[in-house]
């Protein structure tokens, strides 16, 4: 089975704490500070490769973790960064975060890299706050912290044309004929269950391109009927559609072409807009040449007459295909804007679009005010509070941000209660 889907956990690793320490020696009792920093924690990135197929891979590995960076030492010593984990998915993986569905990136080439988890910052030692004011620091930076996310892959595949219509009107067959595939046919509805993928070689042997068959859509496949939509977002990558109509007489051939152009529509993604191929499909069947004449008619299309079992219209279908495929541009995925690949490779980076106001107040009660916001907290996890100096360098940097201000104009009296993550201080005005 073609895994097209994963939920993993992502933790990139902690930056080290920079170290507090003064060089003790007997002939220099009085040496400076030597704290040396911590080192970076490692990132998590995921990388398009060309040899990995499926998500497979991730179905049981759910958690992927990067080390954290070391602790600095004494003596100048730096703490060790931690190695990046690069983690290897299929050509056409789409990413989103889990919590927010937002979409961090559509790996569709080969080498497209995301990050999905930044590494802490290592923090910085004693010895790198020395200055000509400052002769013995006692403050040392602890490390960033890493993040943590869960995050949602999708395979989406990479076909030019996919094969739509009804269970049952010879998709998976023409895939076979046309393509070395081998996927399964059978005359009971929803015999193929997730795409199949071949390469069609034109007659001419210089032209290929790839086709898929899809599994069958009936009424309501956009609202999960039959099965449903998971599937449509493959026919999303499909450059054209080869929309194909039995002419065996067993159902309404211009009504089963209308019923999956509606749902085509209420998917949401501009589908309809897909360049289409009608195909007349089982043209050996007792009387279809008359349906498809009644068909074109009514639909005011000539459809593509073909057999699978005489081989009737196949070649001068593919040839049709191909030259469709050659005129249309590539699709945006849903809400996407594609961006242009520069030089064929995209880089992403999860974390660029997250520029937020440095910290918010809320005031969950009369006298006590609470500060958050993803920068003030990170600044607030870099500062050793264990020192005077670190309490004195915290506050310092929440006047220059004008948290006094804020809180003033929230109202906050002499003698209110302000927290920022586990530390509480008095408001005083
Ligand atoms: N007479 C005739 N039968 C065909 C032709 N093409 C396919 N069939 C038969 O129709 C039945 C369904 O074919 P499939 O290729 O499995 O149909 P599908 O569209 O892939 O069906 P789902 O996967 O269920 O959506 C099989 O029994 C095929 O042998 C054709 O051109 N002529
Ligand atoms: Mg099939």
């Amino acid at each position: 089975m073609l895994i097209d889907r994963a939920v993993i956990e992502v933790r990139s690793g902690n930056g080290g704490n920079g170290a507090i320490s003064f060089l003790r020696e007997k002939n220099m009792p009085k040496g400076g500070p030597d704290g040396g920093n911590g080192g970076r924690g490692g990132s998590v990135f995921l990388i398009a490769k060309g040899d990995v197929n499926t998500l497979l891979a991730y179905r049981h590995s759910r958690l992927i973790a990067a080390d954290d960076g070391g602790k600095g030492d004494k003596k100048m010593r730096f703490g060790r960064s931690a190695e990046d984990v690069y983690c290897d998915v299929p050509v056409g993986t789409v990413v989103y975060e889990e919590s927010t569905g937002a979409f961090l990136a559509d790996l569709s080439h080969e080498g497209d890299i995301v990050r999905l988890a930044k590494g802490g910052r290592g923090g910085r030692g004693n010895a790198a706050y020395k200055s000509s004011r400052l002769k013995a620091p006692k403050i040392a930076e602890n490390g960033l912290p890493g993040e943590r996310k869960r995050i949602i892959l999708e395979l989406k595949l990479l076909a030019d044309a996919g094969l739509i219509g009804f269970p049952s009107v010879g998709k998976s067959t023409l895939l076979n004929i046309v393509s070395k595939a081998n996927a399964v046919t059978a005359d009971y509805p929803f015999t193929t269950l997730t795409p199949n993928l071949g390469v069609v070689t034109l007659k001419d042997g210089a032209h290929q391109f790839v086709l898929a068959d899809m599994p069958g859509l009936i009424e309501g496949a956009h609202e999960g009927k039959g099965l449903g939509i998971t599937f449509l977002r493959h026919i999303e990558r499909c450059r054209v559609l080869v929309h194909m109509v039995s002419m065996d007489g067993e159902r309404d051939p211009v009504s089963d072409y209308n019923i999956i152009n509606a749902e085509l529509r209420d998917y949401g993604a501009k589908l309809e807009l897909r360049p289409q191929i009608v195909v007349a499909t089982k043209m050996d069947s007792d009387g279809a040449e008359e349906r498809k004449a009644a068909f074109d008619k009514a639909i005011g299309i000539e459809s593509i007459g073909i057999s699978a079992l005489t081989d009737e219209g196949v070649d001068y279908l593919m040839k049709k295909t191909y030259e469709l495929i050659m005129k249309t541009p590539l699709f945006p995925l849903k809400g996407v804007e594609e961006e242009e690949a520069i030089g064929g490779m995209k880089v992403y980076d999860a974390h660029l679009d997250a520029k937020e106001a440095p910290f918010t107040i809320a005031r969950p009660s009369e006298h006590l005010f609470v500060i958050t916001g993803e920068e003030v907290t990170k600044k607030y996890g870099l500062i050793n509070l264990s020192t005077d100096q670190g309490v004195a360098q915290l506050i310092a940097y929440l006047q220059r941000l004008g948290i006094d201000e804020a809180l003033k104009d929230k109202g906050a009296v002499d003698g209110d209660t302000v927290r920022l993550c586990d530390f509480e201080f008095e408001y005083i005005e």
